[in-house]
């Protein structure tokens, strides 16, 4: 007999997005440039040599689209704005015309009966902050504050839930010490100023985004990872508890009052000459500001083994698991892991994973449809770690699937693809693909048979 899983009366069932890596029209409306913009329209950087300047050409297909999650049945969608849309220097003048269509798109979704989860930032910083010295800057997160406070009081009457920031991780480390990422800096010091910057900057619009709308659940969405030792030496237990320190411990423990751990300090100092001279006496308070949700993007796991050499932790491929596309194991027992330990060790009040989903290849069988087995099967054992973390008391309020559609994946291009809707970028046509039909069924039933 099947196993009959059924979630809470009111979980929220819904899928995410991200405004440069699904948008395109990169230069309409009045919309600046975006570092994301001069990232991809730069040879070399992309894999495919892609940019983002049409992707999905959601811009101009949106209503084609929320009619689409409307016949999913879906109740949530996380969508981002792009900065450089509502001011095109990043500060100063607002563009209305860049206001309109997300004011259009929330009116949209509202009418649909799709509750808008809008995220301020997912990395497409306008290319005119950037030049003033980016998220290193603490100017920067100033900017931020302003661009929050127009975004929130033009849709605030509307939009309940906000999120400040996409992956600050990503955001900071990616972007400016690995440089696979736009701006392409390649500087630990920058990255750890950046990271505080973004950090700052969720702390202070906290209060603003309040202020402008009366009924706001404001949150921050991090990047994060159940991280377990490869063995039980004491070797591997420290690689483990610095990478679980970087990754994790880095953005939770001052988002939660207590200030940035200092054995990860320490290691900064030690593997990458980073000091912490950006940090003003305020500030981890500021951060700390109360929140109403944490946003969990969860992905993989990693298993670490120390180094040979004083240097960063490596993750391994552990025999017999299985990988997406990203080279990423598929390791759902470890989401209910990390929502536990969320919940036990931060006292978190509501949480919501903001994006789990998996890159397969996919393709279009002779029957016109997707049948995209392994991320049906992905997303299953996934949905079943959360019904068990819930059933521990983890207060889990909903679900985002990474992605609504396909779309353009950052360093990869279009090589990717991580929609549950599958997405012919020459015909810009969609097809529901057989995880996006099976998604439809689980939100009719809040539920499913395992
Ligand atoms: O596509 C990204 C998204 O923008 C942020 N989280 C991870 C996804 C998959 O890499």
């Amino acid at each position: 007999m099947p196993e009959r899983i059924t979630f809470p009366q009111d979980f929220l069932w819904g899928a995410a997005t991200s405004s440069y890596q699904i948008e395109g029209a990169w230069n309409e409306d009045g919309k600046g440039e975006s570092i994301w913009d001069r990232f991809t329209h730069t040879p070399g950087k992309i894999i495919d040599g892609s940019t983002g300047d049409v992707a999905c050409d959601h811009y101009h297909r949106w209503e084609d689209d929320l009619d689409l999650m409307q016949a999913m049945g879906m109740q949530a969608y996380r969508f981002s704005i792009a900065w450089p849309r509502i001011l095109p220097q990043g500060r100063g003048q607002v563009n209305q015309a860049g206001l309109d269509f997300y004011d259009r798109l929330v009116d949209g979704l509202l009418a649909r009966g799709i509750a808008p989860f809008v995220t301020l930032y997912h990395w497409d910083l306008p290319q005119a902050l950037e030049d003033a010295g980016g998220w290193p800057a603490r100017a920067t997160a100033e900017a931020f504050v302003a661009y929050a406070d127009a975004v929130s009081a033009r849709l605030g009457d509307r939009v309940t839930r906000w999120i400040t920031h996409n992956e600050p991780w990503v955001a900071a480390f990616l972007g400016y010490g690995m440089g696979v990422h736009a701006p392409g800096v390649q500087d630990f010091q920058k990255a750890a100023a950046a990271a505080h910057h973004i950090l700052l900057s969720h702390g202070w619009a906290a209060p603003v985004i309040r202020a402008n709308s009366a009924d706001a659940q404001v949150g921050i969405t991090l990047n994060l990872y159940d991280v377990a030792p490869a063995s039980p030496s004491p070797q591997d237990y420290r690689a483990a508890r610095e990478l679980d320190g970087f990754l994790n411990r880095w953005f939770l423990d001052p988002i939660y009052g207590r200030h940035y751990p200092q054995d990860v300090t320490a290691w900064f100092e030690r593997v990458h000459g980073v000091q912490m001279n950006f940090v003003a006496a305020d500030d981890v308070n500021s951060i700390a500001a109360p929140i109403d949700f944490l946003g969990v993007n969860y992905y993989t796991r990693h298993v670490v083994r120390a180094p040979d050499e004083d240097n960063a932790p490596r993750t391994i491929h552990t025999e017999d698991s299985e990988f997406t596309e990203m080279g990423w194991e598929v390791a759902p027992r470890s989401l209910f892991r990390l929502l536990n330990r969320l919940h036990f060790e931060y006292h978190i009040p509501s949480i919501y994973i903001t994006e789990n989903g998996a890159a397969f290849s996919d393709i279009v069988s002779e029957d016109g449809r997707v049948h995209d087995r392994r991320r049906l099967a992905y997303l299953k054992a996934h949905f079943k770690a959360a019904h068990d973390a819930i059933q521990c008391g983890v207060p889990l309020n909903g679900y985002f699937v990474w992605s609504l559609m396909d779309n353009f994946e950052w360093a990869f291009g279009y090589t990717k693809r991580f929609g549950i809707i599958y997405v012919d970028f020459d015909a810009q046509q969609r097809i529901i693909k057989d995880s996006g039909r099976w998604y439809r069924e689980v939100i009719a039933r809040n539920g499913f048979d395992d």
